[in-house]
């Protein structure tokens, strides 16, 4: 892919962001149409969906977490990977999956990016709300950017004996509403306790984290119930793995039938922790949340792109500090087209195809899958078959327009990718 990604960017214009110039090289991947959503910040509009169930959980922890809204998203690797033990060789790594403005700079993949300077500023207990840029398939719950909050706790040992307390409240809490948790987590095992850390201590931080997020569920889903005819809203916790925490876990929510991945978590590493000056003696908590995720279920928000909708139709929808259910004000006529091409020197990433389809169609793309790959059997040829399907949230697409759109993106694969348009 490398090749083909030093090519694709020698297309940019001048790489300028906010004022600051970043100098092109063999990284450099962002896109004009990805640039265009750092100075959104619909999590920052109080009447927006994102930001009204980022302040459903800020109130839930209430104010002794400090909320934190305010950090740009051009960060550096060491901040996104190695601060968080990332090994060198991780995919998340590669320009196919992570927008860079060079090899220094990147567009953070997750709100985990700020964990060691939020932690080396000294807050103990916080919440990090922000946009995040992932390379990613197309379909309706998957988009370029998208939003997290980052919550965390420090734990000094001088309150271990509080937590204690706090940990059976919070359990007696939840004993008394109508909510189902399994543990399907093998926390010990195969998902270990650090070997440093105060055995008592580790146990009651990792019960902690445990009861305060299933507490916080509760409080986002937790008068859902009507919905589920009274049936108790389901959780469960499973083992999961991230460099810079251990044990480490996945939340999962039922909801309509499947399981919903809303978060992922642990506690802290003491190595990350210590990059921050964190006493060693301190253990501390940490997870990350999809704010989207969560506000399309509560809102019944169908498609992600809504979310970056400009138009009043959505917008006057909502207001702050109110879960009320989203009414579709139409749904449009979609209209399906494929494309199908010959590779020639160069391999052609998929994400390197969503981000040219973005770039040129934007939100009029509800969903790109790939339909067929195929390499002939004497020739050696390798052939790539996409279906795109056209359809906005605002309007009746015309058949020009769509036209228009899918042959400039064939004319761009080509452009780029010297491919052999079938
Ligand atoms: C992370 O991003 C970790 N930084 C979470 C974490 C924080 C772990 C602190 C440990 C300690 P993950 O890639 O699973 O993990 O994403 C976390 C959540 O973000 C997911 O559970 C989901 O709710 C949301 N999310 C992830 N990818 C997408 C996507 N493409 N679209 C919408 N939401 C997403
Ligand atoms: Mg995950």
């Amino acid at each position: 892919w490398h090749g083909t990604y030093r090519r694709y960017s020698t297309n940019l214009q001048d790489l300028e962001v906010n004022g600051v110039r970043y100098q092109r090289d063999e990284f450099t991947n962002v896109r004009p149409s990805i640039l265009s959503h750092l100075s959104r910040n619909i999590y920052l509009q109080p009447n927006h969906p994102i930001a009204i169930v980022r302040s459903l959980i800020e109130n839930h922890f209430g104010s002794s977490f400090t909320p934190i809204t305010s950090l740009p998203p051009i960060v550096t690797p060491r901040q996104n990977f190695d601060e968080l033990e990332f090994p060198a060789d991780h995919p998340g790594r590669r320009p196919s999956d992570s927008y860079y403005l060079n090899k220094d700079w990147m567009l953070r993949t997750h709100t985990s990016a700020h964990e060691i300077q939020v932690f080396r500023s000294g807050i103990p207990k916080w919440l990090l709300s922000a946009d995040v840029y992932r390379r990613d398939e197309i379909d309706r719950s998957h988009y370029p950017v998208f939003h997290q909050m980052e919550g965390a706790r420090v734990v000094e040992p001088v309150d271990m004996r509080q937590l204690a307390q706090e940990n059976k409240e919070l359990e007696r809490a939840l004993g008394k509403v109508n909510i189902e948790v399994e543990d399907l987590s093998s926390t010990g095992e195969k998902n270990p306790y650090q070997p440093w850390h105060n055995k008592e201590h580790a146990l009651l931080v990792n019960a902690n984290l445990k009861h305060s997020l299933n507490g916080m569920i509760y409080a986002l889903f937790g008068n859902l119930a009507a919905q589920r005819g009274g049936k108790p809203l389901q959780v469960r916790w499973i083992d999961a793995y991230f460099p810079w925490t251990g044990p480490s876990y996945e939340v999962e929510v039922l909801f309509d039938g499947k399981w919903l991945e809303i978060l992922g978590c642990g506690v802290m590493q003491q190595a990350a922790l210590a990059r921050s000056s964190v006493p060693s003696d301190r253990v501390a908590w940490a997870f990350g949340l999809g704010l989207e995720r969560i506000a399309m279920v509560l809102f019944q928000i169908p498609d992600i792109r809504l979310f970056w909708s400009q138009d009043p139709r959505f917008l006057q929808q909502f207001s702050a500090g109110q879960v009320t259910q989203f009414k579709p004000y139409s749904k449009y006529p979609n209209s399906s087209k494929d494309i199908s091409f010959w590779l020639k020197d160069v391999e052609v990433h998929e994400n390197d195809v969503y981000d040219i389809v973005r770039e040129v169609a934007g939100e009029l793309v509800e969903e790109v899958k790939e339909i067929d790959r195929f390499t002939h059997p004497s020739t050696g040829r390798s052939s790539r078959a996409y279906r795109i399907d056209y359809r906005s949230m605002e309007r009746t697409l015309t058949n020009d327009e769509v036209n228009t759109l899918h042959s400039e993106i064939g004319s761009r694969l080509r452009d780029l990718f010297s491919v052999e348009l079938r």
